[in-house]
């Protein structure tokens, strides 16, 4: 294409003739946009899956906690080209399209109002992306470990393992304990699990809403009255969590938290028992186990009791039989 030299006495003429060079955007520019995004696009997730995506909270310890870590990585890696590509065509537009002193008007030309290919791909490329993204979350939400999060009292997904050791997480006013009804029902204010074993966390309250959030083990679930909220996960490395309250309860909510321990099974079997014998007697005096409690009406005796308003049906589909006595 040939310029044409712009003098005042051309004005005329070049109103009437199309704009020339160098504005406007042609397939050797795309080519240069595309090579310079796919190389860029392709170290930036380099980088983030051996740099950063390793450490990505809440770390590796459990099956919860290793799928919200891999799920994050997809989401950056998915997420760190279209960032990129709208920064390369950015700086790229920037540097080359822009209006030079004494050039033609940048906004006059046809390609400045819009392009079909740029628009069209755009369009269902990020449809695409969203709409596999919606799957892809609604898929993980689910697998491996059936309802991580928390999914009330008969969860829908549930663990492929027959074998899921119940431990009831209670929540009260400023405090976790544990009960353990495969060992006799004991309350602890220790929580301690064992490693490789599927675990049924059973989350209730003795009075306002809590949130049960045992951060390394990636699960998190509200701790409500009357209620028994079901999370499961599987530990596959041994070693300390911390237990957080997550739901503003109250004046001490800052203080509600303890550390928690995944252990090996023979170590859990091993505590388990000998807790059990040691708090023997502190269990007789408790109420029997029971999937959730109401607290004691006039604080006469400042304990609770197993709920026997339970509105939800006594038979658990999923593990344990209702304990003797309990609901
Ligand atoms: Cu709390």
């Amino acid at each position: 294409m040939t310029t044409e030299p712009s003098t005042p006495s051309s004005e005329a003429a070049k109103a009437a003739a199309p704009s020339p060079r160098p504005h406007r955007s042609g397939s050797r520019d795309w080519m240069r946009i595309l090579v310079v995004w796919v190389v860029l696009a392709v170290v930036g997730d380099v980088l983030w899956i051996k740099l950063v995506g390793p450490h990505v909270p809440p770390g590796r310890m459990t099956s919860t906690a290793n799928g919200a870590a891999f799920d994050f990585n997809v989401l950056i890696v998915l997420a760190l080209p279209v960032m990129i590509g709208v920064w390369v065509y950015m700086a790229y537009a920037l540097l080359t399209w822009r209006a030079s002193k004494g050039g033609p008007d940048p906004v006059a030309t046809k390609s400045s109002r819009g392009n079909g290919p740029v628009e069209w791909s755009w369009m269902i490329l990020t449809t695409v992306l969203v709409l596999f993204l919606a799957g892809f979350g609604t898929y993980e939400l689910i697998q491996p470990e059936g309802s991580g999060g928390g999914q009330g009292p008969s969860p829908l997904w549930t663990p492929a393992s027959k074998d899921v050791l119940q431990v009831q997480v209670i929540g009260q006013q400023w405090k976790w304990t544990y009960r353990y009804p495969a060992f006799g029902g004991f309350e602890t204010n220790q929580l301690i699990v064992p490693v490789n074993t599927s675990i049924a966390f059973h989350v209730t309250s003795l009075d306002v809403i809590h949130s049960f959030w045992a951060y390394q083990l990636g699960v998190k679930a509200d701790a409500n009255p009357a209620t028994d909220n079901v999370a499961f996960t599987t530990p596959t490395q041994t070693g300390f969590f911390t237990v957080r309250c997550a739901e503003l309860c109250g004046l001490w909510h800052g203080a509600m938290y303890n550390e928690g321990q995944v252990v090996s099974q023979t170590g859990f079997e091993a505590w388990a028992t000998s807790t059990q014998k040691l708090l023997a007697q502190n269990t007789a005096n408790l109420p029997p186990f029971a999937y959730s409690y109401v607290p004691d009406a006039n604080g006469a005796d400042g304990g609770y009791y197993p709920d026997t308003a339970d509105p939800y049906s006594p038979v658990e589909t999923y593990g344990a039989p209702t304990p003797a006595g309990g609901g």
